[in-house]
């Protein structure tokens, strides 16, 4: 063990967390104090006069809410859009976002819950055991006392990219066709460092994570990921998680399908087998009627957000082609974009720092001369991979244009990343390419 993990372990044994108590008989050890470890006073709800000032006139803005918590100005409307057909989702508006981090209420949400669960953090309790030596119960406030770490990583539903769109309608935002991943700074405590302090049994390989919500979601987890660089998950962008993204705790599973990701999350079960729970059992499905299952890491993808689908470029001149690169095996390397409609190719300029499994924001600068033109975007990660073109992405999965064109509507194809290109018409207005 590195000198930082047993430090780690040091301060586990001497703070409050082994402190704690064994539950009458049932060997589940409790931790000490359950209390808040928030103030009692909100902060700022009081105003505050420094020693020996005088306090001044009030102001209308005295009493306004957005003095204590801000809002977007009014003019501001990008919102989440959902569909009713049987995704349970609801999609993030790149076109409108600048930059890596997606603003926290505009993180994409899927849900299988009728409604939002909202659950009370001083009743909320996580639990870790199965094949552990000592079963853990922690309290919110006891999770928040422990070494804790921030990282910035994209979350992405596995059914992302919808290739109804490129068959089936000319129109489609990139919010449509993209909009199910999303970027945020999540701030958590390492899953390593709860499984180590239960201490793992030998032959246990696979945790099986529930969430709170009713009808409860279960996703197994290989061992040596949740020991790799999983994060029990409270923080969001600087606050706590939102309601939508699994309040007051998420697993986040960094690179992996969304549905690795537990929101709400209250058991950690540690098994020696996936347990194969309703949402994992449904993996690619193959034209030979196979289904590739238990493929986790999301594959290198980057799509252009700026000119993307619907949107219309009013004038001829100078723009800045500008998108996103991700991939779930670790950092972009490189992204190209081609304006010529696939025939040459030239680096864009990465925003820097680009960070592990996380969105990256590509730029280009393109003069539009008024001719029909087709952008397109292809990244590059630091294992090499290159995203592909829709053909090749389909000969890869076994398939060819024609089975693709014969899936009905809900038929799931996911961990979908081919090049994505807009064209653009004569009149400046941006549509899907393959649909024409
Ligand atoms: N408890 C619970 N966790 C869940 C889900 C859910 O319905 N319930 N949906 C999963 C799926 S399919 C995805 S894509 C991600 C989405 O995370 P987000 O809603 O924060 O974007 O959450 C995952 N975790
Ligand atoms: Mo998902």
């Amino acid at each position: 063990m590195n000198s930082k993990g047993t430090d780690r372990r040091q301060f586990l044994k001497s703070g409050a967390v082994l402190a704690g108590l064994a539950a009458g008989g049932s060997g589940i050890l409790r931790v000490a104090h359950g209390q808040s470890i928030e103030s009692e006073v909100p902060h700022g709800a009081t105003p505050h006069i420094p020693h020996g000032a005088k306090p001044r006139k009030p102001k209308k803005w005295d009493t306004d809410p957005r003095r204590l918590y801000g809002q977007r100005i009014r003019f501001e409307k990008a919102i989440r859009t959902y569909a009713t057909d049987g995704w349970h989702l609801s999609l993030t508006p790149l076109q409108d976002l600048t930059g890596s981090i997606t603003p926290s209420g505009l993180h994409f949400t899927v849900m299988n819950a009728d409604d939002l669960p909202e659950i009370d953090p001083e009743q909320h309790r996580l639990l870790i055991h199965g094949m552990v030596e000592r079963p853990l119960i922690f309290t919110m406030a006891e999770l928040k006392c422990l070494p804790s770490v921030s990282r910035v990583h994209f979350v992405e539903c596995a059914g992302n990219t919808d290739l109804r769109y490129r068959f089936y309608r000319p129109w489609g935002t990139v919010q449509q066709t993209h909009g199910g991943t999303s970027c945020s700074e999540w701030t958590g405590v390492p899953l390593s460092l709860l499984l180590k302090e239960a201490g793992v049994k030998q032959g246990a390989s696979w945790v099986l994570a529930e969430g709170a919500e009713q009808g409860m979601r279960g996703k197994s987890i290989p061992l040596a990921k949740a020991m790799h660089d999983v994060l029990v998950a409270y923080g969001q962008n600087g606050e706590a998680i939102r309601a939508e993204q699994g309040y007051p705790i998420r697993l986040l599973v960094p690179g992996w399908e969304g549905q690795s990701n537990v929101k709400w999350l209250k058991h950690l079960k540690v098994v020696d087998r996936p347990y194969m729970a309703k949402q994992e059992t449904t993996g690619d499905k193959r034209p030979d009627g196979k289904e590739h299952i238990f493929q986790f890491e999301m594959p290198p993808k980057s799509v252009i957000t700026f000119p993307s689908g619907e949107q219309r470029l009013p004038r001829l001149g100078f723009y800045e082609i500008t998108g996103l690169a991700w991939s779930g095996s670790g950092v972009i390397r490189k992204v190209e974009v081609s304006t010529d409609g696939g025939r040459t190719w030239k680096e864009a300029e990465l925003q820097e720092p680009v960070h592990r499994m996380a969105h990256t924001r590509f730029r280009f600068p393109w003069n539009w001369n008024g001719k029909e033109a087709t952008l397109q975007s292809r990244c590059t990660d630091d294992l090499g991979q290159v995203q592909p073109t829709l053909e090749e992405w389909t000969k890869a999965w076994g398939a060819d244009m024609n089975y693709l064109n014969s899936l009905g509507a809900a038929d799931g194809l996911i961990h979908v990343n081919p090049i994505w290109p807009w064209r653009i018409s004569r009149n400046g207005s941006v549509s899907n390419v393959h649909f024409i």
